[in-house]
Parts: structure tokens; C-alpha cells; sequence
């Protein structure tokens, strides 16, 4: 089989990007290593950056987010029972986020790719990337016992943190920056009415909680827990009990519990590997990096990269030009670091670590009551939680 375009998995990253390739005439193959269900079973990140939305609207995949998804304004930051709302509209000349799960997304970009007779070739097993130096790249991978070859042109990572387009750079060209984070997240999905109408960033003496959403009926919550936590021992009573300890009294008091439908635990990390180009492999997304989903970074960062690898390979299709592939890793870079930053920022503003005993604390509350007291803070933050411009 031949393609222009080999794309190594099939989350958001892969899809968008065949999506947009394809309707510039480009030819691509996405090579997915979980089945269908499995990659739609994964519930992860809910507020979409505008540019995320343009991309999708632009992408012909915009339909169902416009009536389902959820425009927000602003959110509120909790703290020591005080509730200040980040007023993301009035703070950036009118943008918002829209809260629409990834799930809904990857979904939506299946369907657009069935529709148009996209090839998504699902539990594609061992694959592994040949050639990468030469002009006639090349991917092998097994599907149901049977060997295949993909010849192509390029070959797009876009397969995740645990993937094998990363590790196809060479270790000694590869280099790799990581902070990993003394906690996780456990996150629950539930079938009731969200606390609040806006999410709810909250900072308590126990730890970190988040009240999220997915709709009028579906809420995401998250409680920071300790890495060795083990799933088994968090009951759903348990998990409402230790969320509603960490909220200010009048969402504690208004909080509808039930039962969780999807109960997961995500250790958080900060990581970045670089360049994300070697010869024709061009990584995009997770593939290349991890924020904390403190700042709703990942999935945004994600698509920024799929805007500059299309806009790269749509010039050599279009034109002949290789500008924008060659420089397609600084400038993506650029962005990613910015959005590492702020997720470690807010990931460190919010967060109860270990270390901070005394000095640590007090200038983790100083941070908080100076964003509460500052516009210009509040503006900075908000200006990176709408999403810095492409
Ligand atoms: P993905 O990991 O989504 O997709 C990569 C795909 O490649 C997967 O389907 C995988 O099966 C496939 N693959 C892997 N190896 C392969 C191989 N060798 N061959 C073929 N296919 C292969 N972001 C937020 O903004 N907010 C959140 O709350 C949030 N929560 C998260 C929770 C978890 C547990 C995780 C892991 C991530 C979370 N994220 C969150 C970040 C997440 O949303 C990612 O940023 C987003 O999935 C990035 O999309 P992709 O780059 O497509 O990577
Ligand atoms: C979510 O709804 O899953 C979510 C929202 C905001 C975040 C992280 C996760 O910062």
C-alpha cells in the first residue's frame, strides 16, 4: 500500500490532521494500534482553546460541538472557602473556551473520516517506522497475524507519550525534558448535574480538586491523590466525601453525587522531548509532549502542532517548498514551552506539594491572594487559558 502521508495513531491528533490533509488533496493512512472502542472508551480532556474550535469547524467537524458543547466565559478559583471568578471574556476582548469532551471530538473525527472513506486502520500491531533519512520513508505493522508495508512520503507521530515514533530519533539527536509531580488525579466521571455552571479550580489544605463538566448531565470531578493511590480502595463514597471536604461551603452544600460511570487515575507530569523532526518523521501531540492537565493544555497543544505540521506539508504538496517542514519544530516549540509553563504554573499555584511545608506554602497563598488582588495577574492568566495566538 502507498500513501503521501503515514500517520502512527489515532487519537485526536492523527484524525484532525488526516481530516484536514485529506481535504487539501493529500492522501494519508492512520495506523491505530487500540481498537475503535477502546480509543472512544478513553475519557480525558473537556475545554477546547478557539483554536482548537476553529481548526474543527474548519476541518468540516465542527457540527455536533456547536450544538452539544458548551461555551464558558470565565471560571472560578477556590480558596480558603473564597471563590473568585476569572472573568476570561472581560479579561481578553471577548474569548471563551467551549467544554466539549475529547471523547465527543474523536468521535466526530471518526465520523468525518468514514464518511469521506479515510483509511483508519485499526489494531495495527508492532509497527515500526524504516527509512525515516531517505525520500522513501517507509511503515511496517501486523494485523491479524498478517505482515503489511506502507510506503509513503512522510510519516506523522502522532501516537501518544507511550508510542514508537519518539523512540524512532535517535537516542544521541533526542533530547528530553521531565518533571514529574509528587501526585495524580482521580477523576470521575458521573451521570448528575455539575456544581456549578462554570468549573471551579479549587486549592484546599487537602489538596487540589476540580469541578468540571461534559454537559447539564454529565459532571467530570478530579481530586489530587497520592501516586501509589490504588483505585480499588476509592469507593464513590469515598471520592464524594474527600471532594466535598476539599470545596467552599456553598458548592460542598449544593454538590449531587451518584454513581461514577468511569473512575481513573492519571499521574501528572511535565515533559517535552526535542527536536520533533527527524528526516521525514514529524511528531505532533503527546507523541512530543505532556503538560499537567491543571491548565487544559494537552489536548490544545495537540492541535496547535497538527495546525503547523498540515500548514507545512499542505506548502510541499501545494507548492514544492519545504519552509515550513523545516521549520516546522522550532516553531512549534515555541508554543508548546509557552503552554508548559503556564500549565506548571497553575499545576504549582494550586496544588498542595509535599516540599512546601512553611516557606513553600506561604508563597503559594502570597501567588493566590496577589491573582485575587491584580487584574494585570488575572489577565495574564487569562489571556493563556483562552490559548496564546498560533
Ligand atoms: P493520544 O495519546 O490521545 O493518542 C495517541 C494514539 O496513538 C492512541 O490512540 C494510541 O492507542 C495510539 N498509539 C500508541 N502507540 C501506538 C503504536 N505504536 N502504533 C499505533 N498506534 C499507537 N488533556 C487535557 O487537556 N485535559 C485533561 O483532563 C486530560 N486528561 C488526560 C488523562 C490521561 C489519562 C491522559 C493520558 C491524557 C490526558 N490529557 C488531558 C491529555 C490528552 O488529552 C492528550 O493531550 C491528547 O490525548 C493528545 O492527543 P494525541 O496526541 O492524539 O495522543
Ligand atoms: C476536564 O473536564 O476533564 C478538565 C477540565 C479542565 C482541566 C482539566 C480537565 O484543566
Amino acid at each position: 500500500m502507498r500513501t503521501q502521508v503515514a500517520i502512527i495513531g489515532g487519537g485526536p491528533s492523527g484524525l484532525l490532521l488526516s481530516q484536514i490533509l485529506h481535504l487539501k488533496g493529500i492522501s494519508s493512512v492512520v495506523l491505530e494500534r487500540k481498537s475503535r472502542a477502546y480509543v472512544l472508551g478513553r475519557i480525558r480532556a473537556g475545554v477546547l482553546e478557539q483554536g482548537l474550535v476553529d481548526m474543527l469547524h474548519a476541518a468540516d467537524v465542527g457540527t455536533r460541538m456547536e450544538a452539544e458543547g458548551h461555551r464558558h466565559d470565565g471560571f472560578d478559583i477556590a480558596f480558603q472557602g473564597q471563590r473568585h471568578r476569572i472573568d476570561l471574556k472581560g479579561l481578553t476582548g471577548g474569548k471563551s473556551v467551549m467544554v466539549y469532551g475529547q471523547t465527543e471530538v474523536t468521535r466526530d473525527l471518526y465520523d468525518a473520516r468514514d464518511a469521506m472513506d479515510g483509511i483508519v486502520i485499526d489494531e495495527a500491531e508492532n509497527v515500526s517506522l524504516h527509512e525515516l533519512k531517505s525520500d522513501q520513508p517507509y511503515v511496517t505493522y501486523e494485523k491479524g497475524g498478517e505482515k503489511f508495508r506502507l510506503d509513503c512520503e512522510f510519516v506523522a507521530g502522532c501516537d501518544g507519550f507511550h508510542g514508537v515514533s519518539r523512540s524512532s530519533i535517535p537516542a544521541d539527536i533526542l533530547k528530553e525534558y521531565e518533571r514529574v509531580y509528587p501526585f495524580g488525579w482521580l477523576g470521575v466521571l458521573s451521570e448528575t448535574p455539575p456544581v456549578s455552571d462554570e468549573l471551579i479550580y479549587n486549592h484546599s489544605d487537602k489538596g487540589f480538586a476540580l469541578c468540571s463538566m461534559r454537559s447539564d448531565h454529565l459532571s467530570r470531578y478530579y481530586v489530587q491523590c497520592a501516586l501509589d493511590e490504588d483505585l480499588k480502595d476509592w469507593s464513590d463514597d469515598r471520592f464524594w466525601e474527600e471532594l466535598r471536604s476539599r470545596l467552599p461551603t456553598d458548592a460542598a452544600q449544593s454538590l449531587i453525587t451518584g454513581p461514577s460511570i468511569e473512575k481513573s487515575i492519571a499521574p501528572l507530569r511535565s515533559f517535552v522531548s526535542e527536536p520533533l523532526s527527524y528526516g521525514r518523521l514529524f511528531l505532533a501531540g503527546d507523541a512530543a509532549h505532556i503538560v499537567p492537565p491543571t491548565g487544559a493544555k494537552g489536548l490544545n497543544l495537540a492541535a496547535s502542532d497538527v495546525h503547523y505540521l498540515s500548514e507545512a506539508l499542505i506548502e510541499y504538496y501545494g507548492v514544492g517548498r519545504d519552509t515550513k517542514l523545516k521549520g516546522y519544530s522550532d516553531l512549534a516549540l515555541k508554543r508548546i514551552w509557552k503552554a508548559m509553563r503556564f500549565s506548571w504554573w497553575m499545576t504549582s499555584l494550586l496544588h498542595k506539594f509535599p516540599e512546601n511545608e512553611g516557606f513553600g506554602d506561604r508563597i503559594q497563598q502570597t501567588e493566590i491572594d496577589y491573582l485575587f488582588s491584580s487584574k494585570a495577574a488575572q489577565t495574564a492568566l487569562a489571556e493563556n487559558y483562552v490559548g496564546l495566538p498560533y
